[in-house]
């Protein structure tokens, strides 16, 4: 890494603005704006936190957040950031069993409001996707408590990473202007209904005292298609619940992991994901 680079993300890493979630979700060609309440929560640091003007009504298939990162991994807010309601006329996104979400960390596209068009600083640690079932006809009034949450994907390194220095994927796929974006299949076989997504970052270089961060951010979909897959009890997790501090892929929180000698804890391809095994809905 040259000193420019080095300069770069450190002065981002320490820096208030360098926080987000998914802007804009891309289902099937159609681009959903992500919900505006978040910019409410922009002061002091990005503006003087007044939220008159906020359009908080605005329907959007993603209930509300925080920018900011989620510290306390016992915490309500583990569940979808700060309390997860949805927005009024609260909309679902319909998708089918096996196409493809990409979400975007970068708000180059997110048109509802006015806001800065931030993008995605952090770059190590793993992005992780967890889906629940609403029981009703809609995720209307469903706040995704107790053990229902089973997670469809996981990405940690790149092929080409010596060692948790990475690079991982989330620098490649979330961080900066040209961001890919973070695309994530639904389970094929995954029976229809409507569902919570939840993705999570996990932001690794973070101080060791603070513990790592959280940037949650769920969104209401109505699943189609011909599958009658669910997973089984052995998948299933809460949140907050299944994690801890003490968790191998947590524990190794710390800005030393892109700082300074490499520590052995971190000289190693294999990151120990938290939560349960990946759900493989697939037909
Ligand atoms: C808050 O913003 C609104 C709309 O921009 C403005 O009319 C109002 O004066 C502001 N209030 C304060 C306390 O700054
Ligand atoms: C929904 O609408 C009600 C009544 O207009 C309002 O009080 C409430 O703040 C709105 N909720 C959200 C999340 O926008
Ligand atoms: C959730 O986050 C918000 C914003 O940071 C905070 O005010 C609130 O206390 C948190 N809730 C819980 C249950 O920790
Ligand atoms: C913005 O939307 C356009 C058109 O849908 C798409 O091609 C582009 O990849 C999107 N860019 C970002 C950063 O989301
Ligand atoms: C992003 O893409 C644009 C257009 O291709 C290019 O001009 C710009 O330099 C790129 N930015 C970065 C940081 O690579
Ligand atoms: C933390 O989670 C790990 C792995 O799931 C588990 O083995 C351990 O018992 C948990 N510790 C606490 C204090 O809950
Ligand atoms: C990392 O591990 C490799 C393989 O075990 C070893 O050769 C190398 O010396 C280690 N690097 C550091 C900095 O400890
Ligand atoms: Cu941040």
């Amino acid at each position: 890494m040259n000193f420019f680079d080095l300069v770069f993300i450190l002065s981002w890493a320490a820096s208030a603005i360098a926080h987000g979630g998914v802007y804009t979700y891309s289902i099937s060609g159609t681009l959903y704006q992500g919900n505006p309440w978040h910019i409410w929560d922009y002061g002091p640091f990005y503006g003087d936190g007044n939220s008159s003007g906020i359009p908080a009504g605005i329907p959007s298939i993603q209930r509300r957040w925080y920018f900011w990162p989620i510290y306390d991994i016992y915490s309500g807010n583990m569940t979808c950031n700060f309390d997860g309601a949805e927005t009024n006329n609260s909309l679902h996104a319909s998708v089918m069993a096996g196409s493809t979400i990409v979400a975007q960390y970068n708000a180059l596209n997110f048109t509802l409001t006015t806001v800065d068009k931030t993008i995605w600083y952090h770059q190590y640690g793993p992005l992780l996707v967890y889906m629940a079932h609403c029981p009703g006809s809609s995720c209307e009034g469903f706040h995704g408590t107790g053990a229902v949450w089973f997670k469809i994907a996981q990405y940690g390194l790149t092929s080409e990473a010596p060692n948790l220095r990475g690079p991982w994927l989330q620098a490649s796929m979330l961080t900066g202007e040209n961001a890919t974006g973070w695309p994530v299949s639904i389970p094929s076989g995954l029976r229809p209904g409507s569902y919570l997504i939840r993705h999570e970052v996990i932001n690794l270089q973070s101080s060791k005292d603070y513990g790592p961060q959280f940037y949650i951010e769920c969104a209401q979909l109505k699943v189609e298609g011909k599958g009658s897959m669910f997973p089984g009890a052995e998948y299933m997790a809460s949140f907050p619940g299944v994690y801890n501090y003490s968790d191998p892929g947590l524990a190794l929180a710390g800005l030393e992991i892109s700082d300074g000698d490499l520590l052995p804890v971190y000289n190693t391809t294999i990151y120990p994901f938290p939560g349960p095994p990946v759900w493989d809905g697939e037909i």
